[in-house]
């Protein structure tokens, strides 16, 4: 066994986006693409003596990728590394694991919601002390430092057995390898009411967990079916596979159309959950009703005090921008504060770790609270049981006392996939030109009130975000957002956002397409869609 220092060039493009460094397997696995990406984080994060967490969603190339991680922390003076079993950690489970052991970060291994495979994705993660993933400032330092690399550090010998629960070495360095589930479950129990989920469940209560074959199976069964009693079977795709059995693991309505059609048809079960890649979103549905992640976050939110770890209330809730209104109204009832972050987890970290918020979410099916630092599918799932445990109303009724209290806000978004980069740029570059234009202006029956490319000042450490989406507001509290993925890796993603709100009683039971149509029109007219991308209509619909 020997360390070897391998000299290597800058490779152009290594910049993390909304959520890491996300690339083509293929180009992950060129050579030393991986290896300058993790030498450059080592060098901004530092390794000597250090421990970090170790896992990935168990997609194709993370077993590899997972030994040349620890080769190269053993030969960057790291001192232990604590590895899920298989290197397989959910996300939420290593966020949890690096906070347990108090370590100083970790790496984590996925593309999250994009599917995997040799010709699919690849993705690679670092997160801090805290948890959380880096902020912008530790992922630009990193980016910086891959373009000056000269050399790598590997250690050279025989593989880690990852199959074996327990220490061994790689030279110095210490690597645990660890039950991937256990932690994870332990805190999950100390966070909800089991007896009363469990309860539901003898009661002949009916769910059905849809894992997408990706890395929530094995905690989803051990939860679920083996802690809390569901019946066997409740779990389906459960075992995590390299290609996820071909499907793509993004919990929404087109992608799990499987889980959609039980829950639409006949006899459907009483609860319906889907989980993505890495196990950090969900998708919640329930009897013929499908529930959108703005009005879940809202519904967890009014209705969190019900679970044993937010009993005492909550100190504050955020929200990414795109996300709908729907909690600001809940956080106006509770009388607690409502912040408004850029899309990404990243920016919650500061609001979470200074106790401004205990619970915080997306749009892009992502739900959390302080317990980890990062977004937490099967936490989510598990608070809407607790709820449902205790409320004993179905979903349908949950959401129609909600929309009933609070009013409703229409919400859609629509994904236009792998648009040539330069059309989409050139689009948001003429719709950020018109801004100033807007307010005043009608179209399809709405008149523009404001109009801005969002701009965040982070309240605990002052750092400034700009450019993150664009936002015009309509009378009457409609709006529609604009901006690019952050996380694709084929040509240009434009999302845009749809909102519109309906105070109630009546208008509550709308399709969500036919009451937005008029946002709709006038996004096209403002933003000329059709004309720049050559697209009529979006590839996914949330
Ligand atoms: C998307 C979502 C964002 C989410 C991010 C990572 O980013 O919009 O809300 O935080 O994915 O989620 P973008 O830049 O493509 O819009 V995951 O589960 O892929 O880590
Ligand atoms: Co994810």
């Amino acid at each position: 066994m020997t360390l070897r220092r391998i000299p290597t060039r800058p490779i152009a493009g290594q910049k993390p986006g909304t959520s890491g460094l996300r690339k083509k397997t293929k180009v992950f696995m060129a050579p030393q693409y991986l290896e300058n990406f993790v030498q450059a984080t080592f060098d901004v994060v530092g390794g000597l003596g250090k421990t970090f967490v170790l896992g990935g969603d168990g997609r194709y190339f993370n077993d590899r990728a997972a030994q040349v991680i620890l080769a190269m922390a053993a030969a960057n003076g790291v001192a232990r590394v604590i590895v899920g079993r298989g290197a397989i950690l959910s996300t939420p489970a290593a966020s949890h694991l690096i906070r347990l052991n108090k370590a100083d970060g970790g790496v984590i291994l996925s593309a999250s919601h994009n599917p995997g495979g040799p010709e699919e994705d690849f993705g690679v993660k670092f997160n801090m002390p805290n948890g959380g993933p880096a902020p912008e400032s530790v992922t630009e330092a990193i980016y910086s430092r891959t373009t000056t690399l000269a050399e790598y550090r590997i250690w050279e010998g025989q593989d880690a057995d990852l199959t074996r629960i327990g220490r061994q070495h790689i030279g110095d360095m210490v690597v645990d390898v660890v039950d991937s589930v256990a932690d994870y479950a332990a805190l999950m129990e100390g966070l909800f009411d089991f007896p009363a989920i469990r309860a539901l469940f003898q009661r002949g209560f009916r769910m059905r967990m849809d894992a997408m074959n990706a890395v929530t199976g094995p905690y989803a069964v051990e939860i679920l079916e083996n802690r809390l009693g569901a019946p066997k079977g409740t779990v389906v795709n459960a075992t995590p596979l390299p290609d996820f059995g071909g499907l793509h693991p993004d919990p929404n309505p087109t992608w799990a159309h499987a889980l959609m059609a039980e829950m639409m048809g006949e006899n459907a079960p009483d609860f319906g959950a889907a989980s993505d890649g890495d196990g950090d979103r969900n998708m919640v549905v329930g009897r013929g009703i499908y529930v959108s992640p703005s009005d879940s976050l809202a519904v967890l939110a009014a209705n969190a005090h019900l679970a044993p770890a937010y009993a005492k209330g909550l100190a504050g809730v955020a929200r990414s921008m795109p996300t709908s209104a729907a909690l600001d109204r809940v956080a106006a009832a509770l009388g607690i504060a409502c912040h408004e972050t850029p899309t990404g987890w990243k920016f919650f970290g500061n609001l979470l770790d200074a106790g401004n918020v205990t619970l915080c979410g997306e749009e892009s099916f992502g739900t959390g609270s302080d317990h980890v630092r990062e977004k937490d599918g099967l936490w989510a799932v598990l608070l809407w049981l607790n709820i449902l445990a205790v409320r004993g109303l179905s979903v349908a009724e949950i959401m129609a006392d909600h929309w009933a209290r609070f009013g409703r806000n229409y919400y859609s978004r629509h994904d236009y996939e792998a648009i040539e980069t330069s059309r989409a740029d050139a689009m948001m570059a003429a719709l950020r030109a018109s801004l100033p234009s807007l307010p005043g202006r009608q179209m399809a029956g709405l008149t523009v009130t404001a109009a801005d490319d969002f701009s965040y000042e982070d309240p605990v450490d002052g750092t400034v975000s700009k450019g993150q989406g664009v936002r015009v507001m309509f009378e009457g509290g409609a709006r529609f957002v604009m901006r690019l993925s952050g996380t694709g890796t084929e040509g240009a993603t434009l999302r845009l956002y749809l909102e519109r709100y309906a105070p109630g009683p009546l208008g509550l039971d709308l399709d969500p397409q036919e009451a937005l149509a008029p946002v709709i029109a006038a996004a096209e007219a403002i933003a000329g869609i059709a004309g720049q991308t050559g697209r009529t209509a979006p590839d996914v619909v949330t």
